[in-house]
């Protein structure tokens, strides 16, 4: 501990997205620690710091994407648009950042490169890329569930003479596709997003796809006076809303059942949710995640959409091959994804069939043909959940390396906290609601409980809490059996279970209870004096 900046905190938050700013609020403003966070990046805001690619945009609606601890707070600000874009979230996030003044506390571009728990003392000894060292008593870990960028590792990329970018890395300055031949990789929310808008721009645009993909339109508008007047009249109702949802969005799954609806009324209320556009689409039954029947007629549905939507057959049949059913992997919504194939500029290969095996110096070669082109744009996502925390070398308990001990996967209690890392809190780890939720519910949720748990420990004049090991043998189980009960592990290639990393475990990773289950059982949990943790 012989580095120049030692600095001794009571708490340390890495990350300054949604779940860093409003942790290093509620912990040096309600309970008056000395807290800092750490920032890989040069300013706030986490996943749309970095995410900045064209067309990037939120699928929730901005009316629940925000936070909502102050009622001042969502009377204040005012969204333009149903979907906020990335450019206004990070408006957003920075215009909350200075309104609680939280940016003092926070020091940017300091990634953090390892996290030692020392038992002597009961404090954490985290490093950072450029050699500070800072001791805490708490560890709080802010950093993101889709926050390591999976750039994979196809051969001769290093060959290649053209430029080429992963949309989780994207130059601040932006990328100029005019005039350029353009070859993006993958077609999970953010190709869906970006192929549009880099296709109005490039002189031609290539896109590789491995797994065909459902999307419904996102109908994204300008907000009209009346719904925003609506929205800041309503702040307290909205907020009470996304606390008693499943996914803490502001709909309700609907009660009727589609294998209990009659095809041609199914067939209207599916149209209809096709018409209003975004994820409310997988509201439309309530059955549509836990029977396969009832996901088939939303499958079918969204796969005769495709075809009618895009003029080429061929095109039109490989993009509505789906081999999974709706909704198991996280479903996209988009603007004019399917209508892009139509354009003269765009055109499809299906890597499934001609498989990429390299890049060269030209471009992009599968099994079958070499695609030249002059950027190549890697929508290829993340090392999901785990991977933010295990790039991080934590170390707990007699040293002991997170890496060896999720070695078969992630296993904590209530996501929040490992057996064996004392005072180390995971906000949205796996193992809790997260990605299956709307992230500022999720997030608020969990800094509220995390708040509250170091105020109990501080009252009790305690130093510690650790999960207990048979508190996570029974969380794993949890999460293992309420995933069982829906269909999303039957997406065995999705991020959710890993299957996306070559080499990762394949572990169902968020908590599909939902939201008002998870909040409950973390409420009773504290009631009960913090029932499966040991604190001392
Ligand atoms: O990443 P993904 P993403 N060769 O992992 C393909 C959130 N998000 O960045 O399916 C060829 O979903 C891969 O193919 P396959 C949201 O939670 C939200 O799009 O593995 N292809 C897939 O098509 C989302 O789920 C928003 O066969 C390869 C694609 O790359 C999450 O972020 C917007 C490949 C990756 O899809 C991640 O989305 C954007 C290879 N070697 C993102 N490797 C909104 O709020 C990977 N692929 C709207």
């Amino acid at each position: 501990m012989s580095d120049a900046a030692n600095t001794e905190l009571d708490a340390l938050v890495i990350g300054a997205g949604f779940a860093g700013l409003y942790q290093l609020l509620c912990l040096r403003d309600r309970l008056g620690l000395s807290v800092k966070v750490l920032e890989a990046g040069g300013g706030v805001g986490g996943t749309w710091y970095w995410n900045r690619y064209p067309g990037a945009r939120c699928d929730s609606e901005s009316h629940v994407y925000w936070y909502t601890f102050s009622e001042e707070l969502m009377r204040e600000w005012e969204w333009s648009e149903r979907y906020p874009g990335q450019a206004e979230i990070m408006r957003y996030l920075n215009f909350v950042a200075d309104k609680f003044d939280l940016k003092r506390d926070i020091q940017f571009n300091s990634r953090v490169t390892s996290a030692q728990y020392h038992e002597a003392t009961n404090r954490w000894q985290v490093r950072t890329e450029d050699g500070q060292t800072f001791i805490a008593k708490f560890l709080v870990t802010a950093v993101g569930c889709l926050s390591t960028a999976n750039v994979p590792a196809i051969p001769g990329l290093q060959n290649f003479k053209g430029d080429w970018y992963h949309t989780g890395q994207w130059p601040h300055e932006g990328v100029d596709f005019t005039g350029k031949r353009v070859g993006m990789i993958g077609t999970g929310s953010t190709g869906i997003q970006a192929a549009p808008v880099i296709a109005a721009r490039a002189a031609h645009l290539t896109v590789f796809q491995r797994t065909a993909n459902y999307s419904v339109p996102a109908r994204n508008v300008p907000l009209t006076a009346e719904f925003k007047k609506y929205v800041k009249q309503h702040a307290g109702d909205i907020r009470a809303t996304t606390h008693q949802t499943y996914n803490g969005m502001g709909f309700k799954v609907d009660d009727r059942k589609a294998v209990e609806t009659p095809p041609e009324e199914r067939e209207t209320i599916y149209e209809a949710a096709w018409e209003r556009g975004g994820l409310q689409f997988r509201a439309s039954f309530q059955d549509m995640l836990v029977s396969k029947e009832a996901n088939d007629t939303a499958a079918d549905f969204i796969k005769r959409k495709i075809r009618s939507i895009v003029r080429d057959p061929k095109t039109a049949a490989i993009l509505s091959d789906i081999d999974h059913p709706y909704a198991a992997k996280r479903p996209p919504i988009d603007t004019d994804y399917f209508e892009t194939y139509n354009r003269p500029n765009v055109s499809l290969v299906d890597v499934r069939a001609t498989p990429i095996e390299r890049f060269s110096a030209a471009g992009i070669c599968t099994s079958e043909a070499e695609y030249p082109v002059d950027i190549i744009v890697f929508a290829t996502g993340f090392d999901a959940m785990t991977g933010p925390l295990l790039r991080m070398n934590i170390r707990g308990r007699g040293s002991v390396a997170l890496k060896d001990v999720w070695e078969a996967g992630p296993r904590n209690y209530l996501g929040l906290q490992i057996a064996g890392f004392p005072n180390l809190f995971t906000i949205t780890g796996p193992g809790s609601p997260s990605v299956l939720c709307n992230m500022p519910v999720a997030i608020e949720q969990h800094a509220d409980w995390i708040t509250d748990c170091i105020k109990f420990i501080r009252a009790k004049g305690l130093e510690r809490i650790e999960a207990r090991p048979e508190a996570v043998d029974r969380w794993v189980e949890e999460v293992n059996d309420v995933a069982n009960k829906t269909l999303l592990p039957l997406a065995t290639h999705s991020w959710y279970l890993g299957a996306n990393i070559p080499g990762k475990p394949r572990v169902f990773m968020p908590y599909a209870g939902g939201m008002i289950r998870y909040r409950e059982i973390c409420q009773t949990v504290a009631a009960q004096d913090y029932e499966g943790f040991a604190l001392s």
